[in-house]
């Protein structure tokens, strides 16, 4: 019988693993795109989606694309070419998929997207896998309105990768947030391409236009990694990130607790870097008998501060991949 799913969004609790379905790629081929290893929470999705890939005895093909959208698109094609029997794509930017989606859909390849939505007509996908990003956004935002309360902020904001979903929507979900407080406002805005590399960089021209910093009260950083190098670039320039300028950030990856808990960083709204299971769930139905899942299947965020033992949750995340 066709188990029909609703055609809203899946919350998944991640516990859920049907050993039904999980048996069901024994022995299938599954190319992955994956984007980079921009970040920590980059690598630990990596980890993941091989391991589990392992687990289920699916023959995956890895392929880096360097932050490189023209790279993903040949590792499509790639695929493809191989005749696999599934593709999954984390896509880099949110424009320019068209193209190649069709080429997998001709070919009859199921094509689910991880951690990132695309601009693009969703019968060239089967699902998307991705967290709430305007949602996350809004979650930081909220934190931040309630610690300043009614005193003047000047926040300072560290984008993802230009053009990406996480980028646009977090974004969004964060001025939202923040506007209806007229105390609260976004002074300086530029992407740090989601790297601790670049988000020094950034940070540090963004101090030396604030009168050394002094006049910025917060740093909301889309991603942990941004926001590690933030905090050196505060503490460089003699300040003390966490209190003279708030941290705050997303993805929940083991150093953004180490921070917290030596009092440099204030809040993190998790992500999980699972994406991959109940990817390789929906594909499983779908090959079994072409069960057609939500088309988006989204994960959970949650709020992480310092009132939440953060070096107990540094010892339960550290080795997990990151
Ligand atoms: C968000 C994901 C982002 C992470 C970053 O879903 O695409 O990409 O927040 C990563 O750490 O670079």
């Amino acid at each position: 019988m066709k188990r029909i799913l609703a055609a809203t969004s899946a919350v998944v609790c991640l516990t859920m693993a049907v050993p039904v379905l999980a048996e069901g790629l024994e022995g299938k081929v599954i190319g992955f795109s994956q984007i980079g290893s921009e970040s920590g929470w980059r690598a630990a999705e990596t980890t993941l989606t091989q391991n589990e890939a392992k687990a289920r005895g699916i023959d995956l093909k890895f392929a880096d694309a360097q932050q490189k959208q023209e790279n993903q698109i040949k590792a499509v094609r790639g695929f493809i070419a191989q005749g696999v029997d599934g593709i999954l794509i984390a896509p880099v930017v949110s424009t320019g998929w068209d193209d190649v989606l069709a080429e997998a859909k001709e070919a009859n390849i199921p094509v689910v997207l991880l951690d990132r939505q695309i601009e693009a007509p969703d019968d060239l996908y089967l699902t998307a896998v991705t967290s709430d990003q305007v949602h996350e956004g809004r979650v930081a935002g909220d934190w931040l309105v309630k610690d300043v309360g009614d005193k003047p902020c000047k926040v300072v904001e560290l984008q993802g990768t230009t053009g990406s979903s996480p980028a646009i929507n977090r974004k969004k979900g964060f001025e939202e947030a923040i506007a209806g407080h007229g105390n609260l406002s976004i002074a300086r805005s530029q992407t740090g391409d989601f790297t601790r590399t670049k988000g020094k960089e950034v940070m540090e021209s963004f101090i030396k236009a604030e009168n050394g910093g002094k006049d910025i009260c917060a740093v909301y950083a889309h991603n942990d990694d941004m926001a590690v190098g933030a905090i050196q670039a505060i503490k460089e320039a003699g300040l003390k990130p966490g209190s003279d300028i708030r941290v705050v950030s997303i993805d929940g990856v083991p150093d953004i607790f180490l921070a917290m808990a030596a009092g440099e960083a204030n809040a993190t709204v998790e992500l999980t870097p699972n994406m991959a299971g109940p990817a390789y769930d929906a594909l499983a139905a779908y090959l079994k008998d072409g069960t057609q899942p939500a088309k988006w299947i989204q994960t959970e965020s949650k709020l992480f501060t310092q009132a939440d033992d953060p070096k107990a949750v540094y010892e339960t995340k550290k080795g997990l991949g990151y």
